[in-house]
């Protein structure tokens, strides 16, 4: 499985708007089947004031900006007769202040007052989120104050009360049926992050886990082949918690300790951060099964403007596509796009337009937002890079390509066989197959000793 996280309003316009939609989608699926990707997972695409999507008014709706379901299902069917898959990135933690749930609590409605989490005497109104700036996690509307960690525009659902819990399969069942094959769940560790009872913030990591296996019963009832992929970020420790509820859970230490290793070049920050970011994904025959390996994501400043150059944006892609696990590619990385995050809570930068031409305008182009990173002629385009050789996304592919013709990669063993300031020998191997891989952490060639040139089978760089 080769995962391509796509935010469609970035991708290609249908209809003249400057935004990314379905009937776009439609006409480029053949991009994703020339990349070599299997699933794409698609960001939050449901009825949505923001442009992330994250907050949600109507969970059986589409953003009309994006087309109607009708469309969507013409893509997913079109889709899968090209051999794709497509992931749906659902957040049930919390929604849009907007949602008629929330409108209906402020008018005294109290089956749905009892959706949400409200402040009583016990509340200290002033408390911050853990992470981020200073943010607070109670906000004010009307003479009320509702819990909302992510901020005042998403007030959290109380899932201490049954009735969502049947609200929310009824949703992954809607979605299910429209044709997606599985989900992305968001914010999994927040679904009980506030503890009620003693009205206070703290992860109930045990109840979230109850919820998941409930939800994850249920969506696999329907269809059985799904796949469930969630986002638990945070300390291995706590991501080893969830290990094994969910198919494939990020793997967001691996995410830093790579980007880590590369941007000092060092060696022993790579072997260490292998040790720490894959051990919680080992099973009891040390087999890696279910990690998400990632570089970037949307929440994350982009890989080259981490990295800088060229070829270390290469050398990462051909760690992941080299290691075992999942892979993921943020869409845009295969172009070498930038992008920064100005704070934790504005991603719009690192989820530019993903430019077709050289010259930054052509018929599919979105254009929604100002460009700020990605400028024409700057190499970044689809255009510049098709036919040249050397080009990330010709590197993307062949990668792509190796990994696909060995997927047994996937679930291998890693065994950390030799190491030096200037170089790693891995062996990645399962019964049947063994691949000793060097990864070189110089911009030069370095000249090994007793090496058997004849048994190369691929460089990469
Ligand atoms: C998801 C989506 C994101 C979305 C939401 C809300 C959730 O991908 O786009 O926001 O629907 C936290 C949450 C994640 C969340 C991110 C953005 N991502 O847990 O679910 O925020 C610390 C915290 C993490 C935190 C992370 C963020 O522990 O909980 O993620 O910081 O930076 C070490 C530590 C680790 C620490 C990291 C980083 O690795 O081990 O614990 O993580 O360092 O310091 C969207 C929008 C938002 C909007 C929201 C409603 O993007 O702007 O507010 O929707």
């Amino acid at each position: 499985m080769i995962f391509y996280e796509l935010y469609l309003r970035s991708f290609f316009d249908g209809n003249g708007d400057g935004i990314g939609d379905f009937s776009g989608l439609n006409k480029k699926l053949d991009y994703f089947v020339n990349l070599g990707i299997t699933h794409i997972w698609l960001l939050p695409i449901m009825k949505s004031p923001s442009f992330h999507g994250y907050t949600i008014t109507d969970f059986y709706n589409t953003n009309p900006l994006y087309g109607n379901l009708e469309e969507l299902k013409e893509t997913l069917k079109n889709g899968h007769n090209k051999g794709l898959k497509f992931v749906l990135d659902i957040p049930v933690n919390h929604v849009s202040i907007n949602h008629p749930w929330f409108q209906k609590a402020l008018n005294g409605d109290k089956k749905y007052e009892n959706y949400f989490i409200w402040s009583n005497d016990k509340t200290d109104i002033n408390e911050k989120r853990h992470w981020g700036n200073n943010i607070n996690i109670w906000h004010k509307v009307n003479d009320k104050y509702f819990y909302g960690l992510f901020g005042p525009g998403s007030p959290e659902l109380n899932f201490e009360n049954k009735n969502l819990w049947n609200e929310m399969k009824k949703i992954f069942s809607f979605w299910l049926e429209i044709g997606f094959d599985g989900f992305r769940l968001d914010a999994a560790k927040h679904i009980f992050d506030y503890n009620i009872k003693e009205m206070k913030f703290e992860y109930q990591h045990e109840k979230n886990i109850s919820f998941w296996k409930e939800m994850i019963s249920h969506i696999k009832s329907i269809n059985p082949n799904s796949t469930i992929i969630s986002e638990v970020w945070d300390d291995p420790k706590i991501v080893k918690k969830y290990n094994g509820i969910f198919e494939i859970g990020f793997n967001f230490p691996f995410s830093y300790d790579l980007k880590e290793s590369l941007k000092r070049n060092s060696t022993k920050k790579f072997i260490n951060g292998l040790k720490n970011s894959m051990e919680n994904y080992l099973n009891e025959e040390k087999i890696i099964t279910n990690s998400g390996n990632f570089l970037t994501n949307h929440d994350m400043t982009r890989l080259m403007s981490e990295l800088k150059t060229i070829e270390k944006v290469k050398f990462s892609i051909a760690m992941l596509m080299t290691l075992p696990g999942n892979p993921f590619i943020y869409y845009g990385e295969e172009l070498g796009m930038k992008g920064k995050l100005s704070n934790v809570d504005f991603t719009e930068d690192a989820e530019e337009p993903l430019q077709w031409y050289s010259c930054g305008y052509g018929i599919g182009q979105t254009e929604w937002k100002n460009i700020k990173f990605n400028k024409p002629y700057s190499g970044v385009s689809f255009e510049e890079q098709i036919n040249n050789e050397t080009s990330i996304l010709n590197f993307l592919k062949s990668v792509i390509a190796f990994r696909k013709e060995n997927d047994w990669i996937s679930e291998a063993k890693i065994k950390i066989l030799y190491s030096n300031k200037n170089m790693v020998k891995l062996s990645v191997f399962n019964r049947l197959n063994e691949f000793i891989i060097y990864y070189n952490f110089k911009s030069h060639e370095i000249k090994l000793d007793n090496f058997d040139t004849s048994k190369i089978i691929k460089i990469f760089g």
